[in-house]
């Protein structure tokens, strides 16, 4: 693919007369389409009215939804309806939204995630997982590996798409001149050994066992047991931080932990962590829940949570090993306090 080849072509050319390609490409476009109205509504924030107040009511999750999520949502459900879908799920929407039953696929996204930080002027995105229909069979039930394309919007300072549709990872980035979708790198690969990690450290006191362990042994730097330093992110915008371990790797952990209700961790199995896992693994990354492989998971309800842990294979491979083998935990001197820099 050429530098520059816009979004269109390239899904055009993916889809060639292939029925169920066509539905697939013509997802991605409506897609792309409702993510640059989102973007130039971004864009003018508080000047379009955007307040990132709550707006009196909370999606499924019991999420406070904002102003943005709502817009952002409507904007993407239009888009869709133009084109034949068997059933949509979204963040927002606390059931399915059902359409032509011999459609030949199913869209699951988040219309706007990272929208806590709409008010901060911070990177948020728009995430989105396209499935095949399968008439008889449950919308959204097969696991994350029957995707057929998946991707994110990064509304940052660049607006940009990365997409796969089970061929690599590309990246297309919005040019407001004429408001398409332009190539800027293909065939992405995670970079292997980057010494960058990204958690929500106030939970440590939360943390299993094994994620601490990890999380120590990053500490411990070049004096532990991994012997290199190592640099820590938390931007608490998932698109963010999928989009740098893309760019330069590392990894990210949204585990689940001893909060109520966060046993299985706080992101979206349908419309974030299948999503990005197949965009990681596409990219050469690993994902896991920390014991399994995400892709490997079936959703049992559309809002359905699942611990997320992706990134550079290395070290996605060693928080499973220190999952399911703790005696694999280098750390015996503690830093501080029992097993750990932070006093438990
Ligand atoms: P919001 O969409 O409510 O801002 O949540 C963002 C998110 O789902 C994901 O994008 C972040 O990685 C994660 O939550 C941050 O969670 P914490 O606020 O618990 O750190």
């Amino acid at each position: 693919m050429q530098q520059g080849l816009t979004l269109s072509r390239h899904t055009s050319e993916y889809a060639g007369t292939d029925k169920l390609r066509l539905a697939v490409a013509a997802a991605i476009d409506a897609i792309a389409g409702a993510s640059i109205e989102i973007s130039e509504l971004i864009g003018r924030g508080p000047l379009a009215g955007i307040t990132g107040e709550a707006q009196g009511s909370s999606n499924a999750d019991g999420d406070v939804q904002k102003d943005l999520d709502v817009r952002c949502d409507e904007m993407i459900i239009a888009g869709l309806k133009k084109i034949p879908f068997a059933a949509l799920a979204s963040e927002e929407s606390e059931t399915l939204v059902l359409g032509d039953p011999d459609a030949p696929i199913s869209v699951a996204f988040d219309p706007l995630d990272g929208s806590s930080n709409i008010d901060t002027n911070m990177t948020v995105g728009t995430i989105f997982s396209i499935v095949p229909n399968k008439p008889g069979e449950p919308p959204f039930s097969a696991p994350g590996h029957c995707q057929l394309a998946a991707g994110f919007v990064v509304y940052g300072p660049q607006t940009s798409l990365v997409l796969s549709v089970g061929n690599g990872v590309d990246i297309f980035t919005l040019d407001r001149r004429d408001r398409t979708y332009k190539c800027i790198r293909e065939q992405v690969q995670i970079p292997e050994h980057t010494a960058e990690f990204a958690i929500n450290a106030s939970n440590h006191r939360h943390w299993e066992q094994p994620v601490r362990d990890f999380v120590e042994e990053c500490l411990a730097g070049a004096d532990g047991p991994r012997s290199k330093d190592f640099n820590m992110r938390w931007i608490g915008s998932l698109v963010a931080e999928a989009y740098r371990i893309l760019t330069r790797g590392g990894v990210f952990l949204y585990p689940g932990d001893s909060r109520p209700g966060y046993g299985d961790g706080r992101l979206r199995l349908l419309y974030e962590c299948h999503p990005m896992a197949y965009i990681i693994e596409q990219a050469g990354g690993g994902a896991s829940t920390g014991r399994e492989r995400v892709l490997d998971l079936a959703a049992k309800s559309i809002h359905q949570r699942a611990p997320l842990i992706m990134g550079s294979v290395d070290k996605v491979q060693r928080i499973e090993v220190l999952h399911n083998d703790p005696a694999a935990a280098n750390i015996t001197a503690p830093l501080f306090g029992h097993r750990g820099l932070f006093r438990v």
